[in-house]
């Protein structure tokens, strides 16, 4: 075995990726991204002590969620980036020991080795080998650790979003680095990681209301909003991830260039936002979820910026055309630094687009968005009608990611077999599979409800919530509303734990269930909160619908 990840749904064999990951990452970024966790983890021991003897360094607290964040599934695969986050990690550290020290602090409780430890480049790997999660032996504490530091790396992602629109919520940083010191601790039992893993949802939904916070008071609220998924005639870039910032700024770049720009994969939803809307070269959607990338790329002709996940090994046929930004890396990629005010300059890009031919077109037509809280509470007596008088029997909350699991055809099959009166609610990659269907409407009511991102799930626990409300029920499980969410990466474990700490119950988890929840811990989860796994479409719906 010359690595173990299990970090995301496509673990080799269900079980884990032991010689080279299915995302393509290799043994050696494997170990560097192992290495970096555990660094992380005792830079958050140190300063968390610090933070409570008054020393906050914004620096710290930044550089440990952009790290996290480049530990995410298909974020970044340069080993020498990430190694350099190791040392920067370990020096920021000691600096933070001597500012302990200086102030005649005792820091005598720091003799965890994660605290403490000095590598150079060459012991590196070495050490990586000694910090694998497998070195943690008992299978339920092991699961039970990475679920909270999964669950953590999704919330530093969302944190990083809204932190680019300077929106900043220390309880958050202080939560995850203690979160992390603690998967350290061995002293802890099963039960209290339980606890925290619980715990981990409440964050991760303030996480994500921060989030939400900080897009909407910056775009505006999402409208319903037609998506043109044709193409133009004009030279073009494409832009892939989440990361509205990166979009906005490339946006007012263009301008007036000749120069149109498409969204790719989670950037869709940015068309639903108001403020995107005035940029006349801001066309539409070219492509589907991320796993499709390595064709859809081929054929775009333009540059493509990724500013987040999910980026997959890039091809020779469009290797070039690829640029990365923020946390996403890989080797001989170019990648675009921000300034020291977080103002990127993409000029490279926009003379790289004008040289290219303009996309081949793959598709025509348009798909609707923008249904995010703020809209659907727009039409809450519309919704509330349908639901009393029989129109709407259910919605069927199916958010998540997509992936290029053969068994995730089990979705779009899904879809089109769902009864005429029921409603889907959508939210992430995941869509990708049905949202092109002609599913039809209720009473003008779309059959399909994008909300938006995964991080946009939130607004569909605040129109759940609203309902619950509204029905005066006691219990959000009362509501005529299922779960069948398909997962892949880290965030989409956020998710699932804030929907847990929300009290969601009978939640279906598909494809399949991670890799890294061990016989008990699953048991925890489904004597818990019902949750489970799927099955086959017809089954599933009669269980699910009735
Ligand atoms: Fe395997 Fe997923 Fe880890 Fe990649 S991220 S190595 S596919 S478990
Ligand atoms: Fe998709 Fe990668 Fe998760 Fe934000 S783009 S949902 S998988």
């Amino acid at each position: 075995m010359s690595m173990f990840c299990y970090q995301c749904q496509e673990a080799a064999g269900g079980k884990g990726c032991s010689l080279r990951g299915v995302c393509g990452k290799n043994d050696v970024v494997a170990k560097s991204q192992d290495l970096l966790m555990y660094t992380l983890k005792g830079l958050s021991m140190v300063n968390l002590i610090a933070k409570e003897n008054g020393i906050q360094r914004d620096d710290v607290d930044k550089f440990i969620m952009e790290s996290l964040f480049t530990t995410i599934t298909n974020v970044n695969f340069d080993d020498k980036v990430i190694y350099e986050r190791v040392f920067e990690g370990v020096s920021l550290r000691e600096e933070l020991k001597n500012e302990l020290k200086a102030k005649g602090l005792e820091i005598s409780k720091l003799n965890h080795d994660a605290a403490n430890f000095v590598i150079s480049l060459e012991d590196a790997q070495k050490k990586a080998e000694e910090v694998s999660i497998l070195k943690t032996e008992n299978e339920d504490i092991r699961s039970l650790r990475e679920l909270i530091t999964y669950g953590v790396k999704g919330m530093a992602a969302y944190a990083n979003h809204a932190y680019v629109l300077k929106h900043v919520n220390s309880d958050i940083f202080k939560f995850m680095q203690r979160a992390l010191a603690k998967t350290l601790d061995d002293t802890l039992s099963a039960d209290e990681l339980v606890s925290l893993a619980l715990e981990t949802g409440k964050y991760a939904v303030d996480v994500m209301a921060l989030l939400d916070k900080a897009n909407t008071s910056t775009y505006g609220n999402p409208e319903i909003t037609k998506v043109n998924i044709g193409v133009r005639n004009n030279p073009a870039i494409l832009i892939s991830g989440h990361d509205l910032k990166d979009l906005e700024q490339l946006l007012e770049q263009t301008k007036g260039t000749g120069v149109d720009v498409y969204t790719h994969g989670e950037m869709l939803p940015a068309h639903y936002y108001p403020a995107f809307k005035k940029y006349d070269h801001f066309v539409g959607n070219y492509g589907n979820a991320w796993w499709l990338q390595d064709k859809e790329f081929e054929l775009f002709n333009g540059p493509i910026l990724m500013t987040t996940n999910c980026l997959v090994l890039p091809k020779d046929s469009y290797k070039d055309r690829l640029y990365t930004t923020g946390v996403v890396g890989f080797p001989g990629v170019k990648h675009i630094k921000e300034d020291k005010n977080g103002n990127k300059d993409f000029s490279e890009i926009i003379e790289h687009a004008k040289r290219c031919k303009p996309p081949v077109q793959i598709e025509e037509g348009e798909i609707i968005g923008g249904f995010a809280h703020n809209q659907v509470l727009q039409l809450a007596d519309k919704v509330v009608e349908a639901v009393k008088s029989g129109a709407i029997r259910k919605f069927v909350v199916m958010a998540g990611c997509d992936g290029r699991m053969k068994s995730r055809e089990y979705y779009t099959e899904f879809a089109k077999k769902l009864p005429k009166d029921t409603v889907i609610l959508t939210a992430g990659c995941a869509k990708y599979r049905y949202n092109k269907l002609q599913l039809g409407d209720i009473g003008g009511i779309p059959r399909v409800l994008d909300a938006g991102q995964c991080n946009d799930s939130y607004s569909l626990a605040v129109i759940a919530l609203k309902l619950k409300e509204v029905f005066e029920l006691n219990d959000i499980n009362e509501l005529p509303i299922v779960y069948n969410i398909a997962w892949y990466e880290q965030k989409a474990v956020t998710v699932l734990l804030a929907l847990l700490y929300l009290g969601v119950k009978n939640i279906h988890l598909g494809p399949t269930l991670p890799a890294f929840l061990s016989p008990n811990v699953a048991k925890v989860l489904v004597e818990n909160f019902g949750i489970g796994g799927i099955t086959n479409v017809d089954d599933d719906i009669k269980m699910m619908i009735g």
